[in-house]
């Protein structure tokens, strides 16, 4: 949900009106890369979750948008811009073997088109 305020700021002897907008500013919800499961952290959960998705026919989990940091690029660990096993290949050497982190970090990023699923 996004609150827009109108704000009078001070500056000197001079007024000024600004209008400010918080919230999601229509940049759809937070959520953390790697995150399949959508629990809010990433675990060994996460690449059977990917696993399953992409094997099993299991629950979609990038069907909430398609744009940069979206469902599906959350998932797609190398960065690559495909969903594979090498994404839960990387996933668990992150986790297990100090592999480096999703390609788009370890921190929650807004999500274009997608419900939050972690902090902020
Ligand atoms: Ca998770």
């Amino acid at each position: 949900m996004t609150t827009i305020t109108n704000v009078v700021l001070q500056l000197g002897d001079q007024p000024y009106e600004v209008t400010v907008a918080t919230g999601d500013c229509g940049k759809g919800g937070r959520r953390l890369p790697g995150d399949c499961n959508l629990d809010g952290s990433v675990n060994v959960a996460d690449p059977l979750c990917l696993l399953g998705f992409l094997f099993l026919g299991d629950h979609d989990p990038v069907s909430c948008g398609d744009a940069a940091g979206s469902g599906e690029a959350l998932l797609d660990w190398s960065g690559d811009g495909r969903l594979s096993v090498t994404d839960a290949v990387i996933a668990l050497r992150y986790l297990f073997l100090g592999g480096p982190p999703h390609a788009l970090g370890t921190e929650c990023i807004p999500t274009a088109g997608c419900p939050a699923a972690c902090g902020g």
